[in-house]
Formats: C-alpha cells, structure tokens, sequence
C-alpha cells in the first residue's frame, strides 16, 4: 500500500505583527506567512493573500469587504478574526462564499471594562487636562476653585450594550458608587439584573434623557450605525458626559464634535473613531475630551489571550471540526 502523503500544512496568512508567542506557536503548527513590518498590508497585499491563502487572520485595520472577497481563491476556507468585533468583515459575502468566519470573544473583556472605567474617571476628574498642566510647567501649585470636576460617586451611568462589556463594566462602577441603568436589545437576565442592580430601559431616548454618564459598550452593526445620532445626542443633558470604547461608527462624530464645542455636552472620552486612524482635528482642539488610540484592549496579556484563540480556532478548523468561536459556519 503507498504510504499516505501528510496532509500538507495550511497556508495561514497574518495581516499584522503579532506577539511574538504567537507567531512562534503559529510557525510550528501552519506554513504562516507574517507581516513584520507591523503596517497595514496594502489592498493589493491584501488581495493577493485571499487569492492565495487557505486560512487569513485580519485585525480591525483589514477592510474584508465584498470586494476583496470576490477575489479569494478556492483555497480560502477560514477568516480566523483577530479581535472580538467582526464589522471590518462583509459576513454576508463570507457566507454566500461559505467562507467560516471566527473571532476572538471573552479574552478582552475586562481589559477593555478596565479602560472605559478609566475614561469614565478620567473625564469628569479632568485627568488628562491636568496632566497637561504638568507637562507645560503650568502649574502655580494647589487652589480651592482650580480643576473642579465633578463627582463621580452617586451619579447615574447609562451603559448601552449590555453583552460581557457591558456587564463588566458595570460591575466596576457599581464601586465607584454609579447607579447602573442600560439598554440593550434584550433585557439581560433577572439574576444580572439584580447582581447590579440595573435598571434596563426600553427606550434608548428615555435613557439618554436621565444620564449622568452614558458608556457606549455595543457592537458596530447595520443596526447601531450612528445609534447615537444628532438627534439622540441632543437628549442628553449639558452636564452628561460620553465614552465610547466600542465603535466609533456607533456615534456620529461630526454631531458629537459641534455639541462638546457649543459646551451641549460637557465632555466625552473616546477610545474609537469613525473614521480610525482620522480623528476629527476639532475634537483635538477641546479642553472637555480624552483620547485614546484605540487601545482598550490593547494588554500584552489580552493580545497573548488573542492569538491564542485564533490559533485554537485554526487548528480545530483544519483537524476537520468546527471552531468553538465561530461567527459564521461557513454554511451559504
Ligand atoms: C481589538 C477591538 O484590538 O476586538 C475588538 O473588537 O476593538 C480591539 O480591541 C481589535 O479589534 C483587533 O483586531
């Protein structure tokens, strides 16, 4: 009998430097091709991978639109997505292809919990702005009517999207003496519900009209694109402040950016833009908002917990099973 030809090893493509744990696991176990570079691979590197790859893991900075997917190659089975949301995906292209589609849920949770708690600190204490004071040596040293912010203890925090963000979030700022309100497609559980004692609005506008603090913690989908629009940003209250560490598409940033320079608004911390890596210039310019690269998840723990999944999802994938984080199935 001839002997069986081992089974040739998968040809997995990375579109981003990742840690270096990882890329080492992924050298032993797949033929993966790395990008040391730590750049976005152009459009055309990108296609080229599709055209050629059997399995490609993108990051948020991949546009994997219809488009480039009417170019993948036969070989193309698994986009083993690194990072939990999946909006820089045209899932609906992927299917038709029957393209199986996987992300990275759970692992970044607490971390990006972590850094909206800080935001939700940071910019009603005016953190940033006094870190500046520092670093420009302006500071004339302590006065009792400088700096004032406002108490965060004893306020009410909207959170909108109550998923493992959400919840974890909340948990934090049940600490911080935040009363938790939210809303959410679903109302969560009866036992969440009372573990943080939340209150869950139906209505997002009835929300927005009470908060204090409103947390934006829900995923980018066709659903929630500006979610928060002109509109439902003017039912917030002048004092309220806004963090976002989810999608910037969630929020419409030009209106955001008028009523935190009209003072509509009392300010806002951003983790994410809608239009990433442009920030709007006007936004650059206010005193009443704190920006952060979209680095909520961005722990060297995290992005190790990251890969790891993506790896766990490839190699379940070739074995022949279905990948425990699967968004698609693959099935058209
Ligand atoms: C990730 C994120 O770092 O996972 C997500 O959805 O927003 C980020 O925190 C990024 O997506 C990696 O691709």
């Amino acid at each position: 009998m001839p002997a069986t030809a081992p089974r040739p090893r998968p040809l997995v493509i990375v579109t981003r430097k990742l840690p270096d744990a990882i890329e080492t696991r992924m050298r032993e176990l797949f033929d993966a091709r790395l990008n040391f570079a730590d750049e976005p691979m152009e459009r055309a590197a990108l296609g080229a991978a599709v055209r050629e790859c059997d399995v490609l893991v993108p990051t948020v900075t991949d546009k994997v639109d219809a488009a480039l997917l009417s170019e993948a190659g036969p070989r193309l089975k698994l986009i083993a997505s690194f990072g939990t949301g999946t909006d820089h995906i045209d899932l609906a292209a992927a299917k038709q292809r029957g393209i199986v589609v996987t992300n990275t849920p759970g692992v970044l949770t607490e971390d990006t919990a972590d850094m909206t708690m800080a935001l939700i600190l940071a910019v009603p204490r005016r953190l940033a702005e006094g870190e500046r004071v520092m670093r420009n040596g302006d500071w004339r040293g302590w006065s009792p009517t400088w700096m004032l912010g406002h108490r965060i203890w004893g306020k009410r925090l909207g959170i909108i999207g109550m998923g493992r963000i959400g919840q974890a979030v909340a948990r934090r700022a049940r600490g911080f003496g935040l009363s938790i309100h939210y809303h959410n497609r679903k109302r969560v559980h009866d036992q969440v519900e009372q573990e943080l004692e939340a209150t869950y609005w139906e209505s997002l506008d009835q929300m927005l009209a009470r908060m204090d603090i409103v947390s934006v913690n829900c995923p980018h989908t066709p659903a929630t694109y500006h979610l928060l629009s002109a509109r439902r940003l003017k039912l917030l209250q002048p004092h309220a402040y806004l963090v976002n560490t989810a999608r910037g598409e969630v929020v419409d940033e030009a209106a955001l950016t008028r009523m935190l320079e009209r003072r509509e608004l009392a300010g806002a911390g951003l983790d994410v833009f809608e239009h990433e890596p442009a920030v709007n210039p006007k936004l650059l310019k206010l005193d009443n908002v704190v920006l952060l690269p979209h680095m909520g998840s961005a722990t060297m723990e995290g992005r190790i917990d990251m890969g790891e999944k993506v790896i766990i999802n490839i190699k379940t994938f070739v074995d022949g099973h279905a990948p425990p984080d699967r968004v698609l199935d693959g099935a058209a």
